[in-house]
């Protein structure tokens, strides 16, 4: 027998990726190579239940074929323009997102991360331009175990050793306070008139779907109001129907908007998992502070990222994904709870909408979690352990009722047979 039989065909693709890829992630073993709705396929054919979504950013559910008709009309026609020339598709987008979340401009990027650091970039020129800070002189604050991507300058406010340790040095005029700790940010906002912005998740993800006070972004609006420093909401995460809503932070389609960040940080499923589109809203004060020249990306903007997120917000939108994710959410939260009755693995259950995890019962270094992911995936539903023993659920927004109930048989199964 050939020795090369022996090894499956998954084995030699995961050692492939090891051999030639830089080692900078610890996946799962398990290699995908389809998608449909709520389920991917490895290549042995195995379906599973997709409980990451890629972390959020497939709420549409895998190949959604509304935003893969869009994909490949518009590959068809224009695919980049750069922005040294205009083109058809993204003053449609602009105009939709500011309609939509209610700004008078928007800045179109790709990755989160640069989002991020668009945002860190206008609240600076905000800043000095508007606030009247002396240069250089501006710090935007940030809320103890955020995630808000992996640039130099965006780790630079992580306080994740693992995120920084030896990619120093860092970038200044940044501050921390804990999360969900509005008196700490009262406190700094007294001591430092050099506090330009404050930029913070609705629900920390990355530290294991961390849900605030219901107050929490109520109070933090408040006090930037008062103290004249910007409120700027990542959302990349929590954003696009992912929590019961189409934003965590306010109500898009209220008057109000009570709770509106001064500025909007919007990724991953704006584009439905097809492609990588990032954008960043304010208001005309704020965003009209960068001139031309100033700021930009190859590809921010073209005119195919436009025409796949405009088609992606609005299957969202048509699909009622919101409240789909409010209903189940609720189910699921309550079937968690009703397994943990019958196993000491589940310390906690906690999250909002369909974006939810589960505390397992034990410490951060066990490799419990990751042997429960392990269970998880033989039993064909893939998860992924967040900080050690924390593991997050969050399925595709297009999961029905029937697929929930399975999907938590699925999970209680697993849960009963490591325990
Ligand atoms: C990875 C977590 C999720 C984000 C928020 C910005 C970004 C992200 C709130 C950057 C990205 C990702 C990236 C992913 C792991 C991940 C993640 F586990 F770290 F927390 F989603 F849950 N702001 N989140 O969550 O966006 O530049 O990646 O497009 O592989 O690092 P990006």
């Amino acid at each position: 027998m050939n020795i090369s039989t022996k090894i499956s065909k998954s084995e030699e693709l995961i050692e492939k990726e090891e051999r030639y890829g830089a080692h900078n992630y610890h996946p799962l073993p398990v290699v995908l190579k389809k998608g449909k709705g709520v389920f991917v396929w490895d290549v042995e054919e195995m379906r599973y239940y997709d409980f990451l979504s890629a972390y959020s950013a497939v709420n549409q559910g895998h190949g959604h074929p509304r935003i893969i008709k869009a994909l490949k009309d518009q590959a068809e026609e224009l695919t980049l323009s750069s922005r040294a020339f205009y083109n058809d598709k993204l003053g449609d987008f602009e105009e939709f997102v500011c309609n939509l979340f209610g700004y008078d401009k928007s800045l179109i990027m790709n990755s989160g991360v640069e989002a991020v650091e668009t945002a860190m970039k206008l609240c600076r020129k905000w800043a000095y331009q508007i606030k009247g800070i002396s240069p250089d002189q501006a710090k935007i604050v940030f809320a103890e175990g955020n995630f808000h991507g992996r640039t130099i300058s965006v780790i630079s406010a992580s306080n994740d050793e693992s995120a920084r340790k030896d990619f120093g040095p860092f970038v200044g005029g940044i501050t921390h306070v804990p999360y969900n700790d509005a008196d700490a940010f009262e406190a700094l906002l007294k001591t430092d008139k050099n506090i330009a912005g404050f930029i913070v998740e609705p629900i920390q993800g990355e530290a294991g779907v961390v849900v605030p006070d219901a107050d929490y972004l109520a109070r933090i609006k408040a006090l930037c109001q008062a103290y004249n420093v910007l409120f700027i909401a990542d959302e990349i995460q929590t954003g696009i129907a992912r929590t019961g809503s189409m934003l965590a932070s306010y109500e898009v389609d209220s008057e109000e908007k009570s709770n509106q960040p001064d500025i909007l940080i919007l990724g991953k499923a704006i584009s439905g998992g097809v492609l990588p589109v990032s954008a960043v809203l304010a208001n005309d004060e704020i965003m009209l502070t960068i001139k031309p020249g100033e700021h930009g990306s190859t590809y921010g903007g073209n005119p195919l990222a436009c025409a796949v997120a405009r088609e992606a917000i609005q299957v969202v939108i048509d699909e009622n994904l919101a409240e789909n994710a409010q209903k189940l959410g609720k189910i699921f939260r309550a079937g968690l709870e009703k397994i943990a009755t019958k196993t000491d693995l589940i310390q906690s259950v906690r999250g909002k909408g369909l974006l939810n995890a589960i505390v397992i019962n034990c410490p951060e270094e066990s490799d419990m979690a990751w042997d429960i992911c392990m269970k998880f995936k033989e039993n064909g539903l893939l998860a992924k352990p967040t900080h050690g023993n924390k593991i997050r659920f969050a399925p595709p927004l297009v999961i029905t009722e029937a697929q929930i109930i399975e999907s938590l048989d699925i999970i209680e199964r697993s849960l009963l047979s490591v325990a």
